[in-house]
């Protein structure tokens, strides 16, 4: 455990008894004599703000992780006022605050306690750097777990372990290993088949215990700043990953080509080398949508420069590049080299835009380039300034997206791997240290990127990418989990990071495929593609000081298996744009672990590998090498092998076949999955017609599909399709139901439905009440049928 600051310690003060009280609207205040004051904000049935002040004073109400777009209001809102303590009281829970200490006891309508304060709030002063260390501390009551927190490389279930968020710079990082790359401090918690959430929106350093120190004691604190959290009930898991992600903000839909495959490596030079790697895709018809250049391609490592000896004509290169389908991605870092002659580092001294320290200096640290300035991305002027610097880049050479990297910051040659604490900040008008801007300074640098490349690909969607990040920042762009390493074990760690952002309000997030430091061997990278297909971001990336990490790196029989797996990503595409879709419109996360799935199955609780990808699929990834298979769990329902459609029932572990160029993959019954033809990018194929894989159940399920114009901001007038199907099996008939909305035509005009698991023989089909012949909808065998994709009901009668 690192600590980042080292305290000396003036113990620990506590609130004594409430001598007023008072309420406006939607905000109670709760004073004690000693000078705590307790704010309660009610901002749903649901979601309830606390936030402490110490000797009587409030900081600023200030926060970077809070969407302008959060849904306010309740139904119902009272207070009590008793004699042990005053019970604030809304539709969904109520609250308990006593009236001699001010703990917290947060209840249901049935009176079962959700979530209890054990100390509560308490807090230490700051005797080095002023201000407070504040804690909190909660009852862990027996069989309570915990998911969520963002990218820890940890078991999903994170009872008993300790995690700190300040945002690192941790090469080949390790299981356990803390702090990481993001900053995510928000929690799942389970108690009696219950869920609520906490959100510790404080941007200092933080630490959460889970009764990790003691058995029946959940706590967290902060180096610095309020104790300002958010308490979300559910009871289901989906509602409080929901109300979390709505508080803190969604994305906009993402280009359809960004959740293609993109290859990467550091780095891709010269240009020959990028030109010959996109057309080894194609030769081996290899679906590819993208492909990075890293920090080579500039010049000295100068941000918004290129190298022009091994890249004399970007824009021929990457016009060139478009004509084949592919689009470019390349880096932006976060330092500035020190060099007189250099533009960027002139405007940025003339403005006056760079970081200093505490007795004003400029903040220098080493990076790539060699000595850097710091612009300080937490002043909306250098935000400004900084997204305008894509200007060349996006609108006169035609780049398609940027990943930022480094921006925790990362600094070399220094123990801290980061900025100095003294370190100042702007922090949008309530300048600080770098103590507090720490966790946001990543976020606040891609948030820029994301409004410059914004602007200037428009009417075009942006695709941005990030290393660090602080809550809130999927509203501007997708993250990858870092310089991961190609070992089984960090397969595991991707699937359960993977897993664990989606909960924890990032979803569109992926890992490096096969592994950034060291090589995998052709068995490890055909594994982790076939998992990696099913996260949302799909991106091969590697360090470069080993051999090569291509599809085809690894001899035929791996480069066959890898294609298949991308190209059954290609086939997915609508329906993973679809989850995407889900995910923007109500936050519901892409991928969910099983015990997000089903909270009631007490088996779910503690499973890592299992996931949910989207609503219907269940995955899970063979982690070991030489495997034939592997023992999974199944949770509730029947589940259809997508190989073999072979039906397994679910609450049951057992053993599912997997050689290698397999991964265990099933699908939910009545479910309806949408396939696009393989296409080696998006958009290269008009889509003729829409496949749909029907999975026979008797009863009913709801399958969904959303389509639009992949590009553009149209969607947002309406100008999309969005399907919903739901499926009716009887014992010897079964019923589509189809309900559209939007206005966005899709370019076909048919269906193919392939059925699957039909226990019946098809002897007639009703359209619309209309019978048609079998030779119209071209019944073929007893598989698949043509319709027009106008119906809104299809009855289809067995013999
Ligand atoms: O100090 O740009 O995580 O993806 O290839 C290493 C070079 C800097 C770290 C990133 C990695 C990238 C690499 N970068």
């Amino acid at each position: 455990m690192i600590t980042n600051t080292e305290i000396v310690r003036t113990g620990n003060q506590f609130p004594n008894h409430i001598v007023d009280f008072k309420q406006e609207n939607d905000k109670f205040y709760f004073t004690t004599q000693n000078g705590v004051i307790l704010q309660l904000t009610i901002l749903r049935d649901s979601v309830v703000r606390f936030r402490y002040a110490t000797e009587h004073v409030f900081e600023p109400d200030f926060s970077y992780a809070i969407s302008e777009d959060v849904n306010l209001g309740y139904n119902e809102l009272k207070i009590q006022d008793e004699v042990p303590e005053y019970i604030v009281i809304t539709s969904k829970i109520k609250i308990h605050i006593n009236k001699t200490n001010l703990k917290v006891k947060i209840v249901d309508m049935a009176d079962l306690v959700i979530s209890e304060d054990e100390l509560g709030f308490h807090w230490e002063e700051n005797f080095d750097y002023g201000g407070n260390v504040v804690k909190m501390s909660k009852v862990c009551h027996a069989g309570e777990s915990y998911y969520g927190m963002g990218d820890k490389a940890s078991h999903t279930n994170l009872k008993g372990k300790r995690v700190n968020n300040w945002v690192t710079d941790t090469y080949a990082y390790g299981k356990d290993q803390e702090p990481l790359y993001k900053s995510i401090p928000f929690y799942i918690g389970l108690k009696e088949s219950k869920a609520y959430g906490i959100f510790f929106d404080n941007s200092f350093s933080t630490y959460f215990d889970f009764a990790g120190e003691r058995r029946n004691v959940t706590s967290y604190w902060a180096d610095g700043g309020e104790m300002n959290y958010y308490f979300f009930y559910g009871p289901k898991m989906c509602d409080v990953v929901e109300s979390y992600t709505d508080l803190t903000g969604l994305p906009e839909l993402p280009p359809l080509w960004a959740l293609g495959f993109h290859q990467s490596k550091w780095s891709y030079y010269p240009e020959q080398k990028v030109r010959d790697i996109a057309s080894n895709f194609r030769k081996l018809n290899i679906p590819c949508d993208a492909i990075y250049l890293d920090i080579d391609y500039m010049d000295g490592f100068r941000c918004f420069t290129w190298d022009k000896n091994h890249f004399p004509d970007p824009k021929k290169m990457i016009d060139d590049l478009g004509e084949d389908g592919f689009k470019v991605v390349t880096m932006i870092d976060p330092g500035i080299k020190i060099d007189r002659d250099y533009w960027v580092y002139q405007q940025a001294m003339e403005k006056g835009y760079f970081c200093r320290r505490a007795d004003g200096p400029l903040f220098k640290g080493k990076v790539w380039p060699g000595p850097c300035n710091f612009p300080d991305f937490t002043h909306p002027d250098v935000r400004e300034w900084w997204a305008d610097l894509y200007k060349e880049m996006i609108a006169d050479l035609g780049v398609s997206g940027v990943w930022n990297d480094m921006n925790e910051p990362a600094i070399m040659e220094v123990p801290s791997k980061t900025a100095n604490l003294d370190v100042r900040h702007d922090y949008d008008g309530h300048p600080c240290s770098h103590r507090k801007a720490h966790n946001v300074y990543g976020m606040q640098m891609v948030r820029a990127t994301y409004e410059g490349i914004k602007k200037y690909m428009f009417p075009r969607r942006p695709f941005v990418l990030t290393r660090a990040a602080y809550s809130g920042t999927q509203r501007y762009c997708a993250t990858w989990t870092g310089d991961n390493v190609a070992t089984w074990e960090h397969l595991w760690i991707a699937n359960v990071q993977m897993q664990r952002m989606s909960m924890s309000g990032y979803s569109f997030v992926g890992s490096d495929i096969g592994g950034f430091a060291e090589q995998p061997n052709g068995e490890l990278f055909a594994r982790w593609i076939q998992l990696a297909v099913f996260h949302p971001f799909c991106r091969v990336h590697s360090s470069g000081d080993h051999g090569d990490q291509e599809p085809w790196s690894f001899g035929d029989e791996i480069t066959d298996i890898v294609r298949e797996f991308i190209e059954l990503r290609y086939q997915l595409l609508p329906y993973l744009y679809t989850m995407f879709y889900n995910y923007i419109k109500e936050g519901f996360p892409m991928l969910q672990s099983l015990v997000f799935y089903d909270q009631d199955d007490v088996q779910t609780h503690f499973r890592t590998d299992e996931f949910i990808f989207g609503k219907q699929l269940l995955v899970c990834p063979v982690q070991e090498p030489n495997s034939l298979g592997r023992r999974m769990y199944f949770p509730k329902g029947n589940w259809y092998n997508y190989w073999t459609d072979e039906m397994v029932e679910g609450g049951v572990e057992r053993w599912v076949s997997a050689e290698l160029d397999r991964i265990p993959l099933f699908v939910r019954e009545g479910a309806m999955i949408p396939k696009y033809p393989v296409q080696q990018y998006v958009g290269e194929k008009e889509i003729e017609k829409l496949a749909i894989d029907v999975y026979f159940k008797s009863g009913t399920e709801n399958s969904e599909v959303y389509e639009d114009h992949q590009e553009g901001y149209d969607y947002k007038k309406g100008r999309y399709s969005l399907r919903r199907f739901k499926f009716t099996g009887k014992e010897n008939e079964l019923i589509i139901q189809q309900f559209k909305d939007g206005n966005y035509i899709t370019p076909y005009h048919n269906f193919v439905m392939t059925f699957h698991g039909l226990p019946f023989e098809i002897d007639s089909v009703e359209l619309d009440n209309e019978e048609v012949g079998l030779d119209e909808i071209k019944l073929n065998g007893n598989n698949t049928i043509e319709v027009s994709k106008d119906f809104t009901e299809l009855h289809i009668f067995g013999k």
